[in-house]
């Protein structure tokens, strides 16, 4: 029900209403929440106040529409903390969630002077560029473009690469992870990116460049990742 006399206005009670029903487990993920005429019976509201609440959900990632089909709860975003150094991989297992990858591109070339100065080689030298669609529980979370140095790993294949770059970093070529620094900014897809994501355009995504390091020091990866906004929530712990 919603309250005319209260200042608060009546598309966001909607909202309130619908993001506590979802919360509760009313409507599941997956599941189609009440159609556009419903609500509007339901709440005795007019149906472009209804619209008003439905995509300020759909905006805030808690609801998804589908032509023809009507509107669905999305699945919860995923965490995921910025203070730790992990891979994909452990990030979807320690979720419970099973991750799998699409190797897109795999081949050697030379970098370009940014990606050349991040690694600390020449432009001269060679690197791999990979290329890969990220799944989880088969579905796209993300897209990673990954820079290593050919040098430091020079039996790498593509094989390796449609399972965990880390594991093959520590347990096969036995080189120990350190640090990394990491740095976020938000942008809406490319068409490109929103196609291998399966999203329509305008899409909003966060994207993320790690510049990891060797316990020796030297930097092994420049990764630039593409992930779904609706997909992924961050996390960080800060201290005064
Ligand atoms: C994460 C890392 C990426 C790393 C990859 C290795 C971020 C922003 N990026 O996606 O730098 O290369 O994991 O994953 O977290 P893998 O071991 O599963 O291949």
């Amino acid at each position: 029900m919603v309250d005319k006399q209260s200042p608060i206005p009546i598309y966001a009670q909607i909202e309130e209403q619908l993001k506590n029903q979802i919360a509760e487990g009313k409507f599941p993920p997956g599941a189609a929440i009440p159609s556009e005429r419903e609500l509007t019976e339901t709440f005795g509201v007019s149906r472009m106040t209804v619209r008003q609440s439905i995509t300020n959900l759909v905006n805030d990632g808690l609801l998804y529409r589908e032509k023809g089909r009507g509107t669905f709860v999305a699945a919860p975003k995923v965490e995921q903390p910025l203070s730790g150094l992990t891979s994909f991989t452990e990030d979807m297992l320690s979720r419970g969630m099973a991750p799998s990858n699409q190797l897109l591109k795999f081949e050697k070339r030379q970098p370009d002077k940014g990606i050349a100065e991040k690694l600390h080689i020449a432009e001269s030298a060679e690197i791999y560029f990979v290329e890969r669609i990220r799944y989880a529980d088969g579905i796209p979370m993300a897209i990673e473009r990954t820079y290593l140095p050919v040098a430091l790993f020079p039996d790498l294949s593509g094989e390796v690469l449609k399972e965990s770059l880390y594991k093959y970093v520590e347990k096969t070529a036995k080189l120990k992870i350190s640090g990394a620094v990491q740095r976020m900014e938000a942008a809406l897809a490319k068409k490109e990116d929103a196609d291998l994501l399966h999203v329509e355009t305008p899409f909003a995504v966060l994207v993320i460049e790690r510049v990891s390091k060797l316990s020796s020091q030297v930097p092994f990866e420049v990764v630039r990742s593409t992930y779904r906004a609706d997909r992924y929530k961050f996390t960080s712990e800060i201290q005064r």
